[in-house]
This record gives C-alpha cells, sequence and structure tokens, in this order.
C-alpha cells in the first residue's frame, strides 16, 4: 500500500496529514542527530563545546529524540489503524501542533534559558540550577513536555474512540480472549489494532503520571517551601519516561507488520502466541519500570525485584513474536529486497539485539556495574536508532515508492553499517567502564569517541539521503501520486 491508499479512504487531508507528520519527523530527526554528532564530536576532542552548552544539548537531544520518536511512531500507528477503525483527522493535526509549540518551548528553554536538567528532568533539579538557568526557563520545558502530552493524549483518546465504536472493548482490540484460547484466532484483531491498543492503553497511564509531576515540579519552581517526596516524583517520572518510550517501538512495529508482507506477498499471521504476547506485554510495560531505580536503595526491595524479573520479561513477548514473525514471513517467500523492506526488516532486528543488553542491565548485580556508564546509552540507542527509527525510515521509504531509487539504498547502507559502528562504540566504552554523561573525557577513552563520531557522522549522512529523497519525491511527484 503506499500513500494514495490513504487519499482514496479519506480524503486529502488526511493525507497531507501523514505527509506533515513525516516532514516534520524527517526534520527534526536530523537536527536531533546532528545535535548528537555534536556530543560525540566534543567527547571525542575533535570540537570544542563548553561543558554547560553540552549540556543543554544532551537535554535537547534527549528531549527531543524521545518526543520525535513518539511522533514518529504515532504517524506509522494512525495511518494503518484507520484502516480499520474511524479516526479524526483534525485530532491528528492537533496533535502536530501541540507538539511543534512543545519543540519551540522546549528549544527555547535550552537555547534560549540554558535549561540542561537532562531530558529526565529529575525533581528537584528543575529547581537547583547554580544559575545557570531561570525557573522560566526550567518552567517553559515543564510546559513543553505538557504541551506534548496532552497531544499524545488526545490523539490516543480519539484512537480509543474508534477502537471502542468498532470491537466494543479494549480486551477485545487486545485480542484478550484470543490470547488464552476462549475464541478462535482468526476472529482476533488485525496487528496494527492490537499495537494501538497496546500504545493507548500504556501510554494515556504514563502521561496522566507524567503530567502530575510536571505539575507538582512547576509548582515547586516558584514556591520552593512546596516540598515534594523526591523518591515519589522519580517513580512517576521514570513510570512516565519508560512507558513512553516503549510506547514508541509499540507503535512503530506496525510498520513491520504491515510493510514485511507488501513484498513477500504473505499475510502477516496473527495467533494465539501473537494476541498473549501482546496482552502479556502491555501488563509488563506498566510494572517493569522500577529498572530505572534499581541504585535507589531506599526504594522497597519488592520493588526492585519486580524490576529485575520483570525486565528479563517484559520485552520478550512481542520482541519474539515479531522477530519470529518476520523471520517466517521473509524466509523463502522469493521476496525481492528493497530500502523499504530492508529498513524494517533492520528494524526488527534492531529491536532483538538492543534488548538483549538491555536485559543485562536490568539484573542488579550488574546494573551495580554497567548503571551510570555508557552501557546505558549503548544497548536504548541500539533499539532506538536501529530499531524504532529504522522502522520508521523503512514507512518513510515505503509510502513514497519513488524515493526508493538508485540513492537509497546508499543511505541504508551508511545507517546500518554507522549506526552498527556507533552502538557498538557505546557498548564496548560502557564495557570498559566509561560513564554516562560526561561533557569531558579522558584521554583513554578517546578513541571509543572517536570511533563513534565516525559512526554517528556516517548515520546522520545516511538520514539526509533517506529524507532528502523523500522530501524531493513528495515535491515532484505527479498530484495522482504523492504531492499535494
Ligand atoms: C546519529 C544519531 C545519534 C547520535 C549521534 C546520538 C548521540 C548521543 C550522545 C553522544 C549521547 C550522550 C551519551 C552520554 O551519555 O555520554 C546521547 C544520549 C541520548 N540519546 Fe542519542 N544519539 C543519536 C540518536 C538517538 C536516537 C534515535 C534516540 C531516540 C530515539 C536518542 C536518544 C537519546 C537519549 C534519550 C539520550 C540520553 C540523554 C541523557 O542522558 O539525558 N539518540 N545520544
Ligand atoms: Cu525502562
Amino acid at each position: 500500500m503506499t500513500i494514495q491508499a490513504v487519499q482514496t479512504r479519506g480524503g486529502i487531508s488526511a493525507r497531507a496529514a501523514v505527509l506533515a507528520y513525516v516532514v516534520v519527523c524527517g526534520l527534526v530527526l536530523l537536527l536531533m542527530m546532528v545535535f548528537g554528532l555534536l556530543m560525540r564530536l566534543t567527547q571525542a576532542q575533535w570540537i570544542d563545546i563548553q561543558p554547560d552548552l553540552f549540556y543543554v544539548i544532551m537535554t535537547m537531544h534527549g528531549a527531543g529524540m524521545v518526543g520525535i520518536a513518539g511522533l514518529c511512531g504515532a504517524t506509522v500507528m494512525w495511518y494503518f489503524v484507520r484502516r480499520h477503525v474511524p479516526v479524526t483527522t483534525g485530532i491528528f493535526v492537533a496533535n502536530l501542533v501541540f507538539f511543534l509549540i512543545g519543540a519551540l518551548l522546549i528549544l527555547g528553554s535550552g537555547f534560549i534559558g540554558g535549561f540542561g536538567a537532562a531530558w529526565t528532568f529529575l525533581f528537584p533539579l528543575p529547581a537547583h540550577s547554580g544559575d545557570l538557568w531561570s525557573a522560566n526557563a526550567a518552567a517553559a520545558y515543564m510546559f513543553g513536555l505538557l504541551f506534548i502530552g496532552v497531544g499524545f493524549l488526545l490523539l490516543h483518546l480519539d484512537i480509543a474512540r474508534g477502537i471502542l465504536s468498532v470491537y466494543g472493548g479494549l480486551g477485545a482490540a487486545l485480542g484478550v480472549k484470543q490470547a488464552f484460547g476462549l475464541a478462535p484466532e482468526s476472529e482476533g484483531p488485525p496487528p496494527a489494532v492490537a499495537a494501538s491498543t497496546m500504545a493507548l492503553i500504556v501510554n494515556i497511564l504514563g502521561i496522566l503520571l507524567g503530567a502530575a509531576v510536571l505539575v507538582i515540579t512547576l509548582v515547586n519552581l516558584y514556591v520552593p517551601s512546596f516540598a515534594f517526596n523526591a523518591l515519589a516524583a522519580k517513580n512517576m517520572i521514570f513510570f512516565f519516561g519508560h512507558v513512553f518510550i516503549n510506547a514508541t517501538i509499540y507503535m512503530a512495529v506496525i510498520a513491520v507488520y504491515e510493510i514485511l508482507p507488501v513484498y513477500t506477498h504473505r499475510a502477516w499471521k496473527t495467533n494465539q502466541a501473537f494476541y498473549l504476547a501482546w496482552v502479556l506485554s502491555t501488563v509488563f510495560v506498566l510494572i517493569v519500570y522500577p529498572h530505572h531505580l534499581l541504585m535507589d536503595f531506599a526504594m522497597p526491595t519488592w520493588a526492585l525485584v519486580l524490576g529485575q524479573v520483570v525486565s528479563w520479561l517484559s520485552g520478550l513477548p512481542v520482541l519474539l513474536v515479531t522477530a519470529f514473525g518476520a523471520l517466517t514471513n521473509v524466509y523463502r517467500s522469493g521476496i525481492k529486497w528493497n530500502t523499504a523492506a530492508g529498513l524494517v526488516f533492520v528494524g526488527a532486528a534492531g529491536w532483538a539485539i538492543g534488548v538483549i543488553p538491555a536485559i543485562a542491565d536490568g539484573t542488579i548485580e550488574v546494573n551495580s556495574f554497567m548503571h551510570n556508564t555508557q552501557w546505558v546509552p549503548g544497548h536504548f540507542h541500539t533499539y532506538l536508532l536501529l530499531g524504532t527509527i529504522a522502522m520508521f525510515l523503512g514507512f518513510l521509504t515505503h509510502i513514497t515508492p519513488r524515493s526508493n531509487n538508485a540513492w537509497a539504498p546508499t543511505g541504508f547502507w551508511l545507517y546500518v553499517v554507522g549506526g552498527s559502528i556507533f552502538v557498538l562504540a557505546f557498548l564496548t566504552a560502557g564495557a570498559a567502564s566509561v560513564p554516562r554523561r560526561y561533557a569531558v573525557h579522558l584521554p583513554s577513552w578517546l578513541p571509543y569517541d572517536r570511533v563513534g563520531s565516525i559512526g554517528a557522522a556516517l548515520v546522520v549522512v545516511g538520514v539526509l539521503i533517506l529524507v532528502v529523497r523523500f522530501l524531493v519525491s513528495v515535491t515532484s511527484a505527479a498530484p495522482e501520486e504523492a504531492g499535494a
């Protein structure tokens, strides 16, 4: 299916809205990747950026990437779920507007206001800047996140409304009966519906807790006597952050289910294991977040044990059915590989591979050593850069067949080879105990940083090629094809 499908189903505005999303995603991704490259080059001591600016860039890169990964996932989810349930284009557009307002507030908080407390805005750090930023700058950041959260809340609620009108309940849309063998597999919801249901359940809960802690932080900024339990705040922040970033994968993975079959000419088979995986992951994603607090001795032990044990299980169900499903879908299908199919396949693989070091880090014994090392950016860049974002870039290439041209394989290989070098540099540095979030690195760490910088530069060029090809094909295509 190509972009025309959107046109025939919902008129010009839905198609234009999807294209607007993809354009914003492509451009913001590029900008944030350049920020990442600047950080890496600074750590490599190939360029000179002062630490205060480094931490502003790190905050912008973290918040910007998490937000744009969410938008990438939302694009994929909306494009495919609306084939099955009624959704409102106006709400979809509203989410984009909220996102852009939020992004401007966040960029302003950093580059004008100097806000650099990291995307996790850990309470009460935003109020303790050591004069590096004002309360207003921190507030702009909090409002920016709130805007983005409100947009996503509206989008998920609208999709929930559409899903309920067709399936009658969230359980039915998730395939709960199929999961437990109580209804025939053939009557289960399509993968896009099950995934969208999971994403909306977890993200609505995450956003509500995130909004609560943002408001608390905002009040604390102006009324310092309004104190809040820092450990409770940390729990809320990491519940929100963990759920939101995980939901980006669960939305983007729809691209694997929908796009791979187009090129293998085989439907994606859903079965009991598929539905069970989605049901289990819905629960696991919500309860596993304490793996972000394994170093917090004040946490109740049971919560940390839960975090560790569920970490071993959490990503696995959906991951396994997706990786296995992708392999069986491709195996002996006679698929003619192209960039779109390759990227979604790499996305499934990148996710699967990245989860392995993540599970290691979710183990308390390992976490005591690895927690604040570059092992952590090593594992999450693997499943976000080579997972979520690869899936999105596959989607971007797929919906504009003209962009799937002679240049696309170059972009693909730069992305995959550069990305692998980049994440391996983080992981090996982490294994050698190089700390994360350090603006200034010791001479003995520089080799990792330099190899990582080269990998990162290749990624940026690869994405540049894919995004520019997309923009050119959208603007130059015949009206009945992809243009406006
Ligand atoms: C060309 C691609 C990218 C480059 C060069 C890059 C580079 C970096 C660097 C150098 C750091 C700081 C590492 C440290 O702690 O020492 C970082 C952190 C981070 N990156 Fe990326 N990155 C890229 C892509 C992405 C993507 C695609 C995502 C998510 C979708 C992402 C999300 C993050 C997050 C959440 C952090 C943590 C910030 C913090 O510690 O507060 N990055 N990245
Ligand atoms: Cu987590």
